[in-house]
C-alpha cells in the first residue's frame, strides 16, 4: 500500500507503474486529495481533502476482456460489504444503512445520491500482461456544504446518512478485505456468480429504467444481465424487442409497481 498526501489521480499513479511492471498484484495507491479526480467519460472525481476513501486497487485478473466489467460490479459489491461489516462494529445500530444501494454499473447511492464511484482501467505492463485497476472513491466524512455546488443535491456521504465522523483508514480495511475475499472467489470459482448476485442484490429485474448510452436515451424493463454484466432491457413501446447496453448511465430506475 503507498499512501500519498496528494498526487493528481490514483489511477493515474498506479497506471504509470503499472505500465512500467514496478508494482505487483494487490498494490493499493491511497491520497487524501486528488488534484484531478477522475470519473468515466473524461468526467470528474470531487472530495474534498481528507474527507473520502481514493484509491485504487491493481489486479491481474484471468479474464476475457469481454468479462472485465464484471470486476467492477464485484467491486462495487465488495464496497458495500465493507461499509456494512465495518459498521457493525459501532456500537450504534444504523438502519439507515439498509438505504444504500447498487447502481448499474459502477456505482453506490442511497435515495438517488451518489455515494460511490468506481473507475475501471485495463492496459498491458511491460510484459505485455494485462491489468486491470479498480479505482474507487467513496464519501465518507464530507458534509453536504463539503460538496461543490453543482453536486450538493446529487452527492451524499457516510457521514450524512449515520450522522457522525468515521475512520476512514479502519473503513478501509474492511473494503480491501471483502475485496480480496471476492477476488480469491473469482480465481477458484471463476466470474459465473457475479452477475446473478449482483442482479439479486441490486433488485434490478422486472424494473422500468432509462440507460443514457452514447447520449441515446434508452428506457426499458431489466429482464437480467449477461453474463459479463452488461444490462438486457425489453424496450418500452417494443416489448419483443431485448437490447443489451454494454455501458452507460442509468439516469432513473421506477420500481415494479411504478
Ligand atoms: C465515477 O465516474 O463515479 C468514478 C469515480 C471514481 C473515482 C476514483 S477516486 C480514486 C480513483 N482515482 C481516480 O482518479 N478516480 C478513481 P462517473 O460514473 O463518470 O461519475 C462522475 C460524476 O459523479 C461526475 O460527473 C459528478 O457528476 C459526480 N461526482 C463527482 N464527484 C462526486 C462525489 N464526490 N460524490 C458524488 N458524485 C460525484
Amino acid at each position: 500500500m503507498r499512501h500519498f498526501s496528494e498526487v493528481d489521480s490514483t489511477n493515474g499513479q498506479l497506471k504509470v507503474e503499472a505500465k512500467a511492471g514496478n508494482v505487483p498484484e494487490g498494490t493499493v495507491f491511497t491520497t487524501d486529495f486528488q488534484t484531478n479526480g477522475r470519473g468515466r467519460l473524461d468526467r470528474r472525481w470531487e472530495s474534498p481533502p481528507g474527507q473520502g476513501l481514493l484509491f485504487s486497487l491493481l489486479l491481474f485478473p484471468e479474464l476475457p476482456p469481454d468479462q472485465l466489467p464484471l470486476i467492477s460490479l464485484m467491486g462495487s459489491m465488495a464496497v458495500l460489504d465493507g461499509i456494512l461489516k465495518f459498521m457493525e462494529e459501532y456500537p450504534i445500530r444504523c438502519d439507515a444503512l439498509q438505504a444504500i444501494e447498487l447502481k448499474w454499473p459502477n456505482d453506490l447511492i442511497v435515495d438517488g445520491r451518489k455515494i460511490c464511484g468506481i473507475l475501471s482501467e485495463t492496459g498491458l505492463d511491460n510484459q505485455r500482461r494485462r491489468f486491470f485497476i479498480l479505482g474507487i472513491g467513496l464519501n465518507v466524512n464530507q458534509t453536504s456544504d463539503d460538496f461543490p455546488e453543482p453536486l450538493q443535491d446529487t452527492a451524499v456521504s457516510l457521514r450524512m446518512i449515520v450522522g457522525f465522523d468515521l475512520l476512514r483508514d479502519h473503513l478501509l480495511r474492511y473494503i480491501l478485505k471483502e475485496l480480496e475475499e471476492c477476488y480469491n472467489r473469482l480465481k477458484v470459482e471463476g466470474s459465473d456468480w457475479i452477475a446473478p448476485l449482483w442482479l439479486e442484490r441490486s433488485r434490478y429485474e422486472e424494473r422500468s429504467v432509462t440507460v443514457m448510452n452514447h447520449k441515446r436515451k434508452i428506457t426499458g424493463i431489466v429482464v437480467g444481465l449477461e453474463s459479463n454484466g452488461a444490462l438486457k432491457l425489453r424496450i418500452s413501446g417494443d416489448p419483443a424487442k431485448v437490447e443489451t447496453i454494454y455501458s452507460g448511465d442509468v439516469t432513473s430506475r421506477c420500481s415494479q409497481d411504478q
